[in-house]
């Protein structure tokens, strides 16, 4: 079988973001077991998940996301309030909001899904919610601990003025390992016309 690599477009964090998100859930992360914690290092913001890709088709991604960056200027995004999905009393997915240009976001995340449409991916039906995964609630956790832990997120301040730029749009590859995932990031392309 041809090989093939998982996938996805994001939004990289500067390091000194994801520092600083360890930081702040620090408390939560020792304390929660039940919960599978995102490495800091591993904290992005996915933009659109492509999901299994022959590596042959690589080079057809490279003309579209080329032109989607271009066609959008860099970004400026805060941390924001912490949430889960699908919701903070029954917590599937812990994860820290975004706050700041968010409509230039959902503009470049809305450019992403039509580009790569002729291509055979298709559009997410679901809003787009930018979000940053920190955590993942582990299966066997009962209701009852769910809502708890969903009251422990929800009184997780984001970190004070942590305001970031964001200059460029990545192609992931997400390799799964017994460990978890481990993200690399394949190609980047600045946002912007240069
Ligand atoms: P997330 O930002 O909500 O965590 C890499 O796996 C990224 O792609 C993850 O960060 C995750 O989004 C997203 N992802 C993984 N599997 C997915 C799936 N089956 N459908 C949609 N998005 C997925």
């Amino acid at each position: 079988m041809a090989e093939a690599l998982r996938l996805f477009v994001a939004l990289e964090l500067p390091e000194a973001v994801q520092q600083a998100l360890a930081s702040t859930w620090a408390p939560l992360r020792q304390a929660e077991r039940g919960v599978k914690w995102v490495p800091p290092q591993g904290i992005h913001l996915t933009l659109k998940f492509l999901g299994e890709v022959a590596e042959a088709r690589l080079p057809l991604l490279e003309g579209p996301l080329a032109r989607v960056a271009q066609g959008s200027a860099p970004l400026r995004l805060r941390v924001g309030q912490a949430g889960a999905f699908p919701s903070l009393s029954a917590p599937r997915v812990l994860w820290a909001g975004l706050e700041g240009d968010l409509e230039p976001l959902a503009r470049l995340q809305q450019a992403v899904e039509e580009a790569l449409v002729p291509l055979g991916f298709p559009q997410e039906e679901r809003p787009f919610t930018p979000h940053l995964t920190l955590g993942r609630v582990r299966d066997g956790l009962s209701p009852l601990e769910r809502r708890r832990l969903g009251r422990a997120v929800a009184q997780v301040l984001p970190p004070p003025d942590l305001s970031f730029g964001v200059g460029h749009l990545s192609l992931m590859q997400s390799t799964l390992t017994p460990q978890g995932a481990v993200y690399r990031c394949l190609k980047v392309w600045p946002l912007g016309k240069r």
